[in-house]
C-alpha cells in the first residue's frame, strides 16, 4: 500500500531530469522494512526529483555481511551517495560510513520508546575522523536526506541542481499561493505550485459533483 502511495507522489511532482535509464546514483538503505513507512519519504522525494536510486533492507545488527558488503561494493557500482535510515540503536548509518568514502546521510528514525532521540544521538554522535550527515527525526529528516543528496548530486549533474531549483521555486509558490490561510487556496487551475503538490481543490470538486459551475 505504501509503494503506491510513493508512485502517486511521483505522478503529482515529477519534476527532474531525464535520468530513467540511469544506474542509480542513490542508495537508500534502512535496519528494518518497519522504517520504511519513514524512508518512503526520502525514496518519493528523489523520485520527485528524478534522480536513479535503489532502496534496501540492510541491518546493522541482524545481517552485518551484508552491510559490510553493501558498504564496501557501493563506490564501484556507482552509487555516489548512501541516505541511511535507522531506529533506535542506530548504528547502519555510521558503520557504513566506516565502510565507504562516500558521503552518508543518516536519518533517525522515530523509535517506540524515545521517539527517536535514541536514534538522533546514534547517529549524530559520530567520533571525529568518521562523519555522518545526520537530518532530523523522521519524515521531515527523510525528505530533507533526498534533498540534500540532490545537492550533493547537483555539483556534478546539473539536470538534478536544475531540478532542485525547480522544487525549491514550487515549494515557495505554495507558500505564496495561501497567504492567508483562514481564505483557503485560490481556485486557479494554473497555479502549477498547487497542483505540483497535489492540492486538491475540494471545492471544485463539491461543484462538479452537484453539477454546479464556478
Ligand atoms: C532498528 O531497529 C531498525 O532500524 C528499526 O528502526 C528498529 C526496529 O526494528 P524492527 O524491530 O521493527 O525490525 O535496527
Amino acid at each position: 500500500m505504501t509503494r503506491k502511495k510513493s508512485r502517486s507522489r511521483k505522478e503529482k511532482w515529477s519534476i527532474g531530469g531525464n535520468f530513467s535509464r540511469h544506474r542509480p546514483l542513490v542508495g537508500v538503505i534502512m535496519g528494518s522494512t518497519s522504517d520504511w513507512e519513514t524512508l518512503e519519504h526520502a525514496a518519493s522525494t528523489l523520485a520527485g526529483l528524478g534522480i536513479p536510486h535503489e532502496t534496501r533492507v540492510v541491518s546493522a545488527h541482524r545481517t552485518p555481511d551484508l552491510l559490510f558488503e553493501y558498504a564496501e561494493s557501493a563506490e564501484q557500482r556507482g552509487i555516489e551517495v548512501i541516505i541511511a535510515g535507522a531506529g533506535g540503536a542506530a548504528h547502519l548509518p555510521g558503520m557504513t560510513a566506516s565502510k565507504t568514502v562516500l558521503p552518508v546521510l543518516g536519518v533517525p528514525v522515530a523509535s517506540k520508546s524515545l521517539q527517536g532521540l535514541d536514534s538522533l544521538l546514534s547517529i549524530a554522535q559520530m567520533p571525529g575522523g568518521i562523519p555522518v550527515g545526520t537530518l532530523a527525526i523522521g519524515k521531515a529528516g527523510a525528505i530533507n536526506s533526498a534533498l540534500l543528496a540532490a545537492a550533493i548530486l547537483g555539483v556534478k549533474y546539473p539536470a538534478i541542481r536544475e531540478a532542485l531549483r525547480k522544487f525549491r521555486d514550487l515549494q515557495t509558490n505554495r507558500v505564496l499561493a495561501v497567504p492567508d490561510p483562514s481564505i483557503g487556496p485560490p481556485v486557479n487551475k494554473n497555479d502549477h505550485g498547487r497542483r505540483a503538490y497535489g492540492w486538491k481543490d475540494r471545492s471544485a470538486q463539491r461543484r462538479k459533483k452537484s453539477g454546479k459551475r464556478a
